[in-house]
This record gives structure tokens, sequence and C-alpha cells, in this order.
């Protein structure tokens, strides 16, 4: 895999590796972020990058076609380099329904991140748990395991 690639895995006809050329042929969109962090105060940062659900769209996500809310059960994960991950849910980024505007970034204060991999951008979320950096894959699955686990105690 290309450095800076990102492996897309998960419930998507498409999966595979994305390269960062991939990512800026999709429609760019520019985004600051700020937020606090309880160890370092506020932080300011502007990125440029696809909006995340257009790059998820774009892997034809395995939605029901019949069905047209049956997008609201599907998750998304994003993995850093480090190991750190964190969810989103489909409904939060999908224009039809919260329509945030996250972006996977592929410059970070106007510095292209080549290598070091993209960034996600959240705009909106006051901790920066989110805004995760060095991106390496993400996956996308349904919330099936959810309701298959067993009896509630
Ligand atoms: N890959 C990765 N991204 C991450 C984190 C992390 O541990 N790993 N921590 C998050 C947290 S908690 C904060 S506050 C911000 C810090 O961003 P900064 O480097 O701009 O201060 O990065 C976020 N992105
Ligand atoms: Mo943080």
């Amino acid at each position: 895999m290309l450095a800076g690639a990102v492996l897309l895995d998960g419930d998507v006809r498409m999966r595979g590796s994305i390269s960062v050329a991939d990512l800026r042929s999709l429609p760019q969109h520019d985004v600051e972020v700020s937020f606090v962090c309880r160890t370092s105060g506020i932080r300011r940062h502007r990125f440029t990058g696809p909006l995340l659900v257009e790059v998820l769209q774009a892997a034809e996500p395995d939605f029901d076609p019949a069905e047209r809310k049956d997008r609201l059960r599907f998750l998304v994960s994003v993995l850093g380099r480090d190991g750190h991950h964190a969810v989103l849910s489909w409904g939060e980024i999908d224009p039809e329904f919260a329509g945030v505007e996250a972006v996977l970034g592929t410059t970070m204060d106007g510095a292209v991140l080549g290598e070091r991999g993209p960034h996600l951008a959240v705009p909106g979320d006051r901790c920066g748990g989110r805004q995760i950096s060095g991106i390496t894959e993400i996956r996308i699955c349904s919330d099936d395991m959810l309701w298959t686990r067993g009896q509630r105690v």
C-alpha cells in the first residue's frame, strides 16, 4: 500500500485502498475546526479534503436499496496509525440527516499531509478525540452485531 493511503473495509462493495490522489480527485472542502483539549488548551486547524461521506458513498456501502432509512443503522470507525480510533454514525454525516461536514483532510494549515496520511476534521466537536491524525483505515458496518449478541440483562 502506498504511503498515506487509507484502507477502506467492512460493509462496502468497493473494499480496498484509497490513495491521496483519489481523495484529491473528489470535490474539496475547506473546514476550520477549533476544539479544547484538556492537556493543551484551545487548538485551531484548517483542513482541505473531500467529505468523509462522499468518500464512503463512492465505495458503495451495503445499504438496502429498497429501504431509504436502512443507512441509519450504519457506523463508521476511523483508525489512526497509532491505534487511536473513534466512531461516527452514518446519520451524523449524511447531508439528509445531521449533515456534519466531516472532512478527510489532505492538507492541514496549508501543508500537504502526504505520507503522514489524511486527518479527520469534525467541525462542531468540542474536544479533539475525533480530529484523528494519520488515518490508515476506515471501517463501516451495520449495527447488526448490537442486536445479535444475546439478550439484554
Ligand atoms: N491519531 C490520533 N489522532 C488524534 C489523537 C490520537 O491520540 N491519535 N488524539 C486526539 C486528541 S484527544 C486531541 S486533543 C487532538 C490534539 O490535536 P493537536 O495535535 O492539534 O493538539 O488530536 C486528536 N487526534
Ligand atoms: Mo484531547
